[in-house]
């Protein structure tokens, strides 16, 4: 019985070398090595070419290499098994690492003081804000969000979370559904979106939402600090909000076209911080360990964990 690894792009040598560690009597292929399309039980793929799953009659289920999984419900022929993502501590705590330093930044205006360093200027800060005084709303109180908002709250930032079902999670503000998100925007200074790209969330970062969030905080305007996914986000509404000041600064790791195009007026635009979409990178370590931990315990016949919701799409 055989693994079908397949992420286009990336260096599959470390993935291949972990799986045949990790799950032994298992043959580890790719689409290049694939000879036996019956034999494949299990796929673990990143952006894999539509199509491309169709036509294994033994395969039993679709691992994500990552956390989102709207690469894998995007093929028009996905096979009908079941669809695991990751979770898992390692992705996790990358990610909170990434948007504690982004909140961070904005708050004790880092990049103010990069380019005063490269003017060799020495000029102090009449009115920096404390956490306590900056609120950061959370778009999305899953796995990431809610291990951020945490993190964020034990900083001292006001955190308040936004979901699609009502949340609990202690010290943090939560809101649900549309209306609940009208009211956490009114309260957020630095909004962070971990959510899922799904039809409902599509867009969703748009000139709209900008709008409502709350212009009366310490930070001299609202910051978007985005790591879900690109098209969650409406570039040029962003743009026209950082010119307009609707926008005081923008954190982002996720593009609606990926590799961020050489002429995205992003790039070069003072008030917007980029990352090459890697705020939380699957190890091949952490990752792989994960995958393999799944399959050996749904062969032991217990049920896989992280099951994708089709329906809802994520
Ligand atoms: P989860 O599925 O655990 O959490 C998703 C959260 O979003 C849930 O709280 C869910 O609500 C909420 N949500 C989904 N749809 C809606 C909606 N329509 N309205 C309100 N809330 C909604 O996902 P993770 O936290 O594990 O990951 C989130 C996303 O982060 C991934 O899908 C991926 O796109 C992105 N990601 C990006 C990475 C990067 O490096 N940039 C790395 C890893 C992930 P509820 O709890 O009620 O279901
Ligand atoms: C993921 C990602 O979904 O890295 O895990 O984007």
């Amino acid at each position: 019985m055989s693994l079908l690894f397949a992420a286009p792009g990336w260096d599959a040598g470390p993935w291949l070398k972990r799986f045949a560690a990790l799950l032994p009597g298992h043959a580890i292929v790719t689409p290049d090595t694939l000879a036996d399309r019956a034999a494949v039980r299990y796929a673990a793929v990143w952006r894999h070419p539509p199509g491309s799953l169709a036509h294994l009659p033994k395969l039993e289920a679709i691992f994500s290499l990552g956390a989102g999984v709207d690469h894998i419900l995007s093929d028009p022929r996905l096979p009908d098994v079941a669809i695991a993502r990751v979770v898992n501590a390692d992705l996790t705590a990358r990610m909170s690492e990434w948007v504690v330093l982004n909140c961070l930044m904005h708050l004790r205006q880092t990049r103010r003081y990069a380019r005063q360093q490269r003017e060799r200027m020495w000029a102090d800060d009449d009115d920096q804000p404390a956490a306590n005084e900056v609120r950061v709303g959370v778009l999305g109180l899953g796995e990431l969000g809610r291990d951020a908002a945490l993190k964020l709250r034990a900083l001292g930032f006001p955190v308040a979370g936004w979901s699609a079902r009502a949340k609990n999670v202690a010290g943090i503000a939560g809101f649900a559904g549309p209306a609940g998100l009208e009211a956490m925007l009114a309260e957020t200074d630095i909004l962070v979106c971990l959510l899922p790209l799904t039809s409902a969330t599509r867009g969703i970062l748009d000139a709209r939402l900008i709008a409502r969030l709350a212009r009366d905080g310490r930070l001299g305007g609202p910051v978007l600090v985005n790591a879900g996914r690109g098209g969650l986000q409406v570039e040029a509404d962003i743009l026209a909000a950082l010119e307009s000041g609707a926008l005081k600064a923008a954190s982002l790791d996720v593009f609606e076209t990926e590799p961020l195009p050489a002429d995205s007026p992003l790039w070069a635009h003072p008030a917007v911080f980029v990352t090459p979409h890697n705020a939380a990178l699957s190890h091949p370590d952490a990752v792989a360990r994960a995958i393999a931990a799944q399959i050996l315990a749904f062969e032991r016949g217990e049920p896989l964990r992280h099951v994708v919701d089709r329906g809802r799409g994520y």
